[in-house]
């Protein structure tokens, strides 16, 4: 159950420490528990405040003015240790909200003195030591918030990696112990934090309290919706009444993308203690995606941190008082239902734990599975999830779940959930329902979990259980080859450099001998032809990688405007200068999507602003005809045969209308409508073999680029997209062979395929020109109406490439029917003869 502020011993996460002063019977067991676990608890602090310390020297980057004048010398590093202080013998003061009163001027110098005197005690801590601020009070006892500034000068650096947290809680509890009567100070917590967030409440002009009620309130950032001001440090200490809980939600959010320079940390605490924080966000959140947090207490703090000359609007909040959870879980008795983490979809808070009892008839089983399952946390192993978990049957889950099923063992089953003191998540969704043992699944397979699947899913060579037990004892054919986990795969996917079986097995014994060279599609090449500047390997990859020949040009490698030759693998848009002229990176404000999204499982519907380049064309009276991409604000493409087909009317741009920033089909809102000016097929384009189906659609007026409306990035023509790799296609297609289009615009994550394996399954009908999607197993594919819409794969750098263009196939989603796409990189040139893109 959560409570306000709580002081367990035991509840560190390894980066903070957290003393609470036990009488001495209370000691003796912790103190028998040996030092083992002492020993790791304290090289885990010291591991964590020598991270704590790297990341901020090093991605933190102190600001100058952020910290008062002592920084101002070069090179000096700031550490701050913040926290709070429970004093016993002082009663709570009103008086004490306003820093400005001289309850709490009195109070704090007080304490700011005795904390002084506690560090002096040490001699390291004293001599780096800088100054203590008490930044405010709170009730529940006296609550105390502190954070204490030490300053190392440049020439002593290696001093900071001993000013760890576990030493300044140290100091602090020996000192208070000593204090005297009149400070009772009953139980400490100390987090390294960033400099940036320590304020003086005192002194500071952009520190704003407001007091939550039961009427929703807001707060907006500075010169919101307008650009908020670079070094912006501002906070909002919201004050709800006592046993309230704070609700905020972000109905607008928009911040730098990169967390390192603009963020916004929300926590459980007046005191920016990361063992109190409930959340770190930056970037920008769709209306259908927004932050929405509670506390656990009556209090949250909110600071935005901004470090770059890039400025965004901001954002704006609401707020409002709620009674404090008193209850979670409970017993559910209906033979099906749903449930969920206290608050879903907004998130959870911190410290809770609740209990769900499922009861069903004695005869019956039980499954549970969840359709969200989102509790993630910076820095947690989830096998272990030593921080917020979900526990089944003596298993504890956490992180982000895409398939979590559980079935019970009798006729009852208990999950729990809880969650610590810092960093709370959306939570999950969980739906449950009973099952006869002796058919749970009529007509289907049934998983070791309880679920069901269709019968043939059943020894498919796919995991559809989620835990593999659809796959396990099957008896493989002789054209199949048998993974060591049990599953059965095609043998021609043996040694095709894609982990079919999951298990690696059907890549192992692949490797090329010593003197060769393996290619991306498995084939070995004698050694010295890698990087002989001629192609050997069917894919390219070759000579796509030559480090060795770094500025010599090569077929496959990337040409520089300057005419330079960069022999790197993807060397466009990744974010790094490969040419001289730095033409690589130029051209690169396409593939990434403004709005921030969550993972839903099994979500095939598009959320807005995910898919910004997706386009629908429609034709004349006809709704939706074919998808097309966005390059450019006048430029869009699309595939041939949407264009030339039996109708020659079909080629005149004046009947076409096209529809950028479109999700619903039946909702216009954002969405800009612009007419044809030109169509333009590739003059290749076969219609008997659908090679080079291809086109380019000129626009009559611009787009105006927006969340929901940006272009894709082109590949290079030598760019590569291994097999194997994921990507996804999106379209308003229809939803199955035969069936009707979709309303809403639908994705699905498919993976490419090896040229060989394309080959074989489309019985040799591909060209150079084609490239294959899909999976085997069938089931995920495009269909009709999904024609000339993108195929796009996210490189590492985070940037989206279109790879392919949505072109045909036999049937939809059929076994061994994968989809057939436009290679986009065979095409490339084309595009750039046409459009200058
Ligand atoms: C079509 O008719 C179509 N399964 C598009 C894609 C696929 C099949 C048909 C791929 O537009």
């Amino acid at each position: 159950m959560s409570s306000g502020v709580q002081f367990q011993p035991g509840e560190r996460n390894g980066r903070h420490e957290q003393v609470t002063f036990l009488t001495n019977k209370e000691k003796m067991p912790s103190q028998r528990r040996g030092g083992c676990i002492a020993g790791v608890i304290v090289g885990l602090l010291v591991l964590g405040a020598i991270a704590g310390v790297l990341i901020y020297f090093f991605a933190v980057k102190p600001n100058k003015s952020s910290v008062g004048s002592v920084t101002s010398r070069q090179m000096d590093q700031t550490l701050v240790y913040s926290g709070h202080l429970v004093l016993d013998n002082i009663p709570y003061n009103k008086q004490l909200e306003n820093p400005q009163s001289t309850a709490f001027i009195e109070m704090a110098d007080k304490l700011e003195k005795m904390l002084w005197s506690t560090y002096k005690e040490d001699p390291l801590l004293s001599k780096y030591y800088n100054r203590s601020v008490i930044s405010a009070f709170s009730e529940g006892s006296l609550i105390a918030y502190h954070w204490t500034q030490f300053v190392v000068p440049a020439a002593e650096q290696q001093v900071q990696s001993e000013i760890t947290e576990q030493r300044v809680a140290r100091a602090l509890r020996t000192g208070i112990r000593q204090a005297g009567k009149e400070l009772v100070v009953t139980s400490v917590t100390v987090s390294l934090t960033d400099p940036r967030m320590a304020r003086n409440p005192r002194d500071d002009n952009c520190l704003f309290r407001l007091d939550a009620n039961t009427d929703l309130q807001g707060f907006e950032s500075p010169d919101y919706p307008n650009q908020y001001p670079p070094h912006t440090r501002c906070l909002w200490q919201i004050r709800g009444p006592p046993n309230s809980s704070i609700f905020l939600d972000f109905p607008d959010f928009n911040v730098e993308d990169d967390c390192a320079n603009a963020f916004v940390y929300i926590y459980d605490s007046f005191s920016p203690d990361e063992s109190r924080a409930i959340t770190k966000k930056c970037g920008q959140r769709p209306p259908t995606n927004p932050l929405e947090v509670v506390s656990s207490g009556n209090l949250i703090l909110v600071i935005l941190i901004s470090d770059s000359d890039i400025q965004k609007p901001g954002f704006n909040a609401e707020f409002r008082a709620i009674p404090k959870m008193t209850e979670c879980g409970g017993v559910l008795e209906a033979p099906s239902g749903n449930f969920s983490s206290p608050y879903y979809p907004s998130f959870y808070p911190p410290n809770v734990e609740c209990t769900w009892m499922i009861k069903v008839p004695q005869n019956l089983r039980i499954r549970v599975r969840f359709s969200m399952f989102r509790l993630k946390e910076p820095g947690v192993d989830v096998r272990v999830c030593h921080k917020d978990y979900v526990e089944v049957l003596g298993v504890k889950y956490c992180g982000e779940r895409i398939q979590l099923a559980i079935g019970s063992t009798n006729n009852t089953l208990t999950v729990k959930f809880r969650s610590d003191g810092s960093h709370t998540d959306k939570g999950f969704l969980a739906t449950y329902s009973a099952y006869d043992p002796k058919n749970p699944c009529p007509n289907q397979f049934t998983c070791a979990s309880g679920i069901c699947i269709k019968s043939q899913l059943h020894c498919d060579g796919w995991n559809d259980c989620g835990d593999m037990s659809d796959e396990v004892n099957c008896r493989c054919d002789k054209d199949q080859f048998v993974c060591a986990n049990g599953m059965c795969k095609p043998l021609y996917w043996v040694c095709d450099r894609v982990n079919d079986c999951g298990d690696g097995s059907d890549e192992k014994q692949c490797s090329c001998t010593s003197k060769e060279w393996r290619c991306g599609d498995g084939t070995c090449i004698p050694r010295e032809q890698q990087c002989n500047g001629q192609k050997e390997c069917a894919d390219g990859s070759d000579e796509s990688n030559c480090q060795a020949s770094t500025r010599t040009c090569t077929d496959f490698s990337f040409r520089c405007k300057n005419g330079e030759c960069v022999n790197k693998v993807n060397a466009e848009c990744d974010q790094e200068n490969d040419c001289t002229d730095s033409s690589d990176e130029e051209n690169c404000d396409c593939g990434v999507r403004p709005y921030k999204h969550n993972r839903i499982v099994g979500g095939v519907n598009a959320d807005v602003g995910e898919w910004p380049w997706q386009v629908s064309l429609h034709f004349s009276t006809m709704n939706h005809v074919c998808g097309a991409s966005i390059l450019s604000s006048t430029w869009l493409l699309s595939a041939a045969h949407c264009f030339k087909s039996a109708q020659p009317d079909f080629l005149k741009p004046e009947l076409w209308m096209t529809y950028s920033g479109m999700r619903d089909q039946q909702d216009m809102e954002e969405v800009q409508v612009r007419k044809v000016k030109r169509v333009l097929p590739h003059p290749s384009y076969n219609p008997m073999t659908y090679d080079y189906d291809i086109a380019l659609l000129e626009l009559a007026v611009p787009l105006e680029f927006s969340n929901t409306i940006h272009p894709i990035c082109l590949p290079a023509a030598t760019h590569v997209f291994p097999a194997g790799m994921s990507c996804w296609v999106t379209g308003w297609g229809t939803l199955r062979e035969g069936g009707s289009v979709s309303r809403l615009l639908q994705k699905a994550e498919v993976k490419i395929i090896n040229d060989t394996v394309c080959d074989v399954v489309t019985e040799g009908q591909v060209s150079s020109r084609m490239m294959c999607s899909g999976f085997l197993a069938g089931g995920v594919d495009a269909c009709q109406g999904d024609s000339g819409g993108p195929l796009v794969c996210r490189e590492e750098s985070g940037t989206w490439f279109q790879s392919g263009i949505v072109s045909w196939g036999e049937g939809c989603a059929r076994r061994n029917k994968p989809g057939v796409y436009s290679r986009v990189t065979k095409l490339r040139n084309w595009i750039t003869e046409i459009t200058g893109i």
